[in-house]
């Protein structure tokens, strides 16, 4: 039975277009790509252009594509703030000989990992009855913190000034409400715009003591607040602990071991720490009465922890293609390069589950800082009428996306090593590659 969509609903998947200041800085703490890449050369025209291409692959899907642009990059005012001012190249070369990593944070494009730009409710889970989306402050890592302001901008840019949704800022930057956004959060429901259940995914409690290993970046209050601030049952709503041994494996955010889309969750078996059968009984009980879920459980003998993780697997884009009866997998081109997921994906069309298809993209250059196809996509769900009233210069189009390859390929740079960060010129040449982008979409 295909799924049915309530009122007209469809998901639009915002995509991150990866900007021009795209490097491998290595700032990411537990982040295995981003450590095993850092100081490598980067090639931003690259990225830029992969971005695009999974913005075609999913049009070719007959999905509804957004498009996030880059942010202003660096933030010169950050350095400013730090001490390091006086004239431009003065103040680069300072901050490259005295705080190296806070030159990279404010140079970072990490924005372009639209999962973590925050969290989003539908509109039928919410008592508010409207979607609603709370930006993610990502105060765990300094470069990600920097975004959350100028990332509210874009959204607010998208939905326009009649915005239908309820866009909430940031939670104050406290480790007790670190927050990392859709990246630890699912929405399970028997369809598109149905009622259903939302999951927040946490790494530790608030005002827990620090672990050793890896850092749990989402604390459980954050998702709670967040809840309560969307207005969500708290009957349908579900708190569930990563395991320590994902974490440890670099597993820094949930979707790096786990995908839901509609009633799918696809995981391995060591994401969450209840273990898979309480987990699975967790969901069910929540969703009774409503739909029932179905899993794609991933045995580690099939596919080991590591493999998964190295291969990014699960950080795949899982969606639904309208009148379709089963799902569609959009996994990065790495998940073919290790053996047993390359196996598993061979055979997950002929098993009995969720997935019916398979299709592969290529996004290496967000991969090698630890970025896959579900970190670059956020998906808000919206009625035919709330997406009539987006900001139309934001929403994905082949001519729109020709306009952009265009912009990129005249302005981008296509190799960034870290001596560049201290490069005066390259300030002006990221400036110049936003604004013709800007130009393109309508700012
Ligand atoms: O926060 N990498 C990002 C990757 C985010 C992936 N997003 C999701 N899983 N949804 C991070 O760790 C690397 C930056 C660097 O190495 O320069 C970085 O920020």
């Amino acid at each position: 039975m295909p799924y049915l969509p309530a009122a007209d609903s469809v998901e639009m998947i915002v995509i991150g277009l990866v900007g021009p200041s795209h490097n491998y800085a290595g700032l990411s703490l537990g982040n295995v790509a981003s450590a095993h890449n850092a100081g490598a050369v980067s090639n931003p025209r690259a990225a830029a252009l992969q971005s695009l291409d999974l913005m075609r692959a999913l049009l070719g899907q007959g999905q509804s594509v957004g498009i996030l642009l880059p942010l202003p990059r660096p933030r010169l005012d950050m350095l400013s703030a730090c001490g390091f001012t006086g004239p431009l190249p003065q103040q680069l070369s300072a901050a490259r000989a005295q705080a190296p990593g806070l030159l990279a944070a404010v140079w970072s494009a990490s924005a372009m990992w639209a999962a973590n730009a925050g969290t989003v409710s539908p509109a039928a889970n919410s008592a508010h009855g409207r979607v609603q989306i709370s930006a993610a402050n990502l105060m765990s890592m300094l470069h990600r913190s920097l975004e959350h302001t100028d990332t509210s901008a874009r959204l607010r840019g998208l939905f326009g000034p009649g915005a239908s949704a309820d866009l909430h800022s940031a939670l104050p930057a406290t480790p007790d409400l670190s927050d990392e956004g859709a990246a630890n959060h699912m929405s399970l429901s028997g369809g598109p715009g149905q009622r259903g259940v939302e999951v927040f995914v946490y790494g530790r409690e608030a005002s827990a003591p620090h672990e050793p290993g890896f850092p749990a970046r989402q604390s459980r209050l954050a998702g709670e607040v967040i809840a309560r601030r969307h207005g969500l049952d708290p009957a349908r709503t579900v708190h569930l602990r990563q395991s320590r041994t994902a974490i440890d494996a670099g597993a820094f955010h949930n979707d790096v071991v786990a995908v839901s889309c509609l009633d799918a969750v696809f995981y391995h078996e060591d994401a969450f720490a209840d273990g898979p059968e309480a987990t699975e009984d967790t969901l069910r009980a929540a969703a009774r009465g409503l739909f029932t879920p179905q899993f794609e459980r991933v045995n580690r003998a099939d596919v080991p922890l590591t493999d998964a993780i190295r291969s990014y697997l699960f950080n795949s884009q899982l969606f639904w293609r309208p009148g379709a009866e089963r799902l569609t997998l959009l996994v990065p081109a790495e998940v073919h390069e290790t053996a047993s997921t390359a196996r598993f994906v061979a055979g997950l069309p002929s098993r009995d589950g969720p997935i019916g298809e398979v299709v592969t993209v290529d996004v290496r250059e967000s991969m090698r800082n630890g970025g896959g196809p579900a970190c670059l996509r956020l998906r808000i769900p919206l009625t035919g009428a709330e997406r009539a009233g987006l900001n139309p210069g934001m929403l994905a189009t082949p001519e729109r996306l020709t306009a952009l390859e265009a912009a990129i390929t005249a302005t981008y740079r296509d190799r960034i090593s870290p001596e560049d960060l201290a490069d005066p010129s390259l300030v002006d040449d990221c400036a110049r590659a936003v604004a013709a982008l800007e130009a393109v979409c309508g700012g």
